[in-house]
């Protein structure tokens, strides 16, 4: 890295957090470090789709406390061990989170991380939203920073003897969770086309996703369950009398289908064809200025480095590796990267993968020239920060 600044911001009045890339315990490329010195928050900045979709959320949520301005630099133990996520469950890796100081102190990779630090405070319905950081595929519904917002409901459930089967009780609660949401997209966009998929996270039991269907697929826009009762045991209560929903959904993904905002990009537009389209509190279709055209390049390697003799390597190859290193060259110009060959050499054993690299702009024409240098940069740099032999 070509940087030696240790960046400091502030999202609360209460922290500053640094953040310096130079640490062999970061692995925060400059790209997502400026992102996250971005102050005031898109969600708070009106009139942008995520700051029309946030409040047109929270109408629906009368009475519940509203919290937004959490810091996204967090432990890992409130991201990962606060939610029972096991100490090798793999969204714990340095190719899945990215770390401000491996293993202590991580970028929230979702607003869950602030469950049991608001539940100790005595919020039992709350909303709680916050951009959130991954290591993650790039398309059109993937971006290594998004939104989430977390919503909790604490219970007092009846009196024993009217409900004193635990059982029931989840079921109840979740039978309420279920309708709540769907009341949600209701409000959200009237009649509008959804399923639920069973899911599985350590911090609720049982758990669903819900799926919209969105541009010929189905789109997943939301995690919920019923609490784990050791998050509300640890949080003080007594689970004889208490139990909890909790929900996070992308802020993105249901904003792309409210304003029909067909690539997750465009909420990191500056351009005023862009911004100039919203008013504040307002739901409008967003008009594409035009759709310009995209450019395709392939890159293949073998994902070890002979020359180091290093065939342990391939073990270790991290698609994610190569997201971060595209996004460093060619930032929101890379629309999309796919694995589209894959395979053994019969006689070396050793792996080839080919990406294809879709290169477009949202707001103008590349020309070919430019993609050339980029995509030269990009194989410069796969051969010189990867453990890899390109082809
Ligand atoms: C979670 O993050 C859970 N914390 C959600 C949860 C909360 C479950 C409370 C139960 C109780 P998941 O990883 O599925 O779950 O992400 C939740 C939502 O974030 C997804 O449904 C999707 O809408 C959005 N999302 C996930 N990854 C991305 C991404 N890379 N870009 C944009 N949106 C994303
Ligand atoms: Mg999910």
């Amino acid at each position: 890295l070509n940087t030696t600044a240790a960046f400091s911001f502030s999202t609360d009045a209460s922290t500053t957090s640094p953040i310096n890339l130079e640490s062999p315990n970061c692995n925060i490329p400059p790209h997502i470090a400026d992102r996250v010195l971005l102050t005031p928050k898109l969600y708070q900045q009106p009139p942008h789709p995520l700051c029309t979709i946030k409040e047109k959320i929270e109408t629906f949520f009368p009475g519940f406390d509203y919290v937004d301005s959490k810091d996204p630099i967090v432990k890992s133990t409130a991201n990962f061990d606060s939610l029972l996520i096991p100490p090798d469950h793999v969204s714990r890796s340095k190719s899945d989170t990215y770390y401000v100081d491996h293993p202590d102190v991580c970028l929230r990779t979702h607003t869950s991380a602030h469950q049991l630090e608001l539940l100790k405070q005595g919020h039992k319905e709350f909303l709680c939203t916050g951009d959130v950081y991954r290591r993650d595929d790039i398309d059109k519904s993937h971006y290594p920073i998004f939104h989430q917002m977390e919503g909790v409901k604490v219970f007092d459930l009846l009196p024993e003897g009217t409900m004193s089967d635990p059982e029931q009780n989840v079921e109840l609660v979740m039978e309420d969770l279920k309708k709540t949401l769907e009341g949600l997209a209701q409000h959200l966009f009237g009649p509008v086309e959804c399923r639920w998929v069973e899911e599985y996270f350590p911090f609720t039991h049982p758990s669903l996703e819900l799926e919209i269907w969105y541009q010929d697929d189905w789109m997943e826009v939301l995690g919920c369950g019923v609490m784990q009762p050791k998050i509300l045991q640890d949080a003080g209560y007594d689970t004889t009398k208490h139990q909890a929903w909790a929900f996070g959904l992308g802020l993105e993904r249901l904003a792309m289908v409210l304003f029909e905002i067909p690539d997750i990009r465009l909420f990191w537009s500056q351009d005023e064809r862009f911004w100039n389209q919203f008013q504040p509190g307002e739901i409008t279709k967003f008009q594409p200025y035009s759709k310009y055209p995209p450019c395709f390049k392939d890159v293949s390697f073998w994902v070890d480095d002979a020359a180091a003799g290093d065939h342990e390597a391939a073990k270790n190859f991290h698609v994610n590796e190569l997201n971060d290193l595209l996004r460093q060259v060619g930032g929101d110009l890379i629309e999309a990267v796919e694995l589209v060959d894959q395979f053994t050499h019969p006689k070396t054993n050793r792996e080839s993968h080919c990406y294809r690299i879709t290169y477009r702009s949202m707001d103008r024409s590349l020309t070919n020239q430019e993609i050339d240098a980029l995509q030269e940069q990009v194989r410069d740099k796969i051969s010189n920060q990867l453990n890899v032999e390109l082809r």
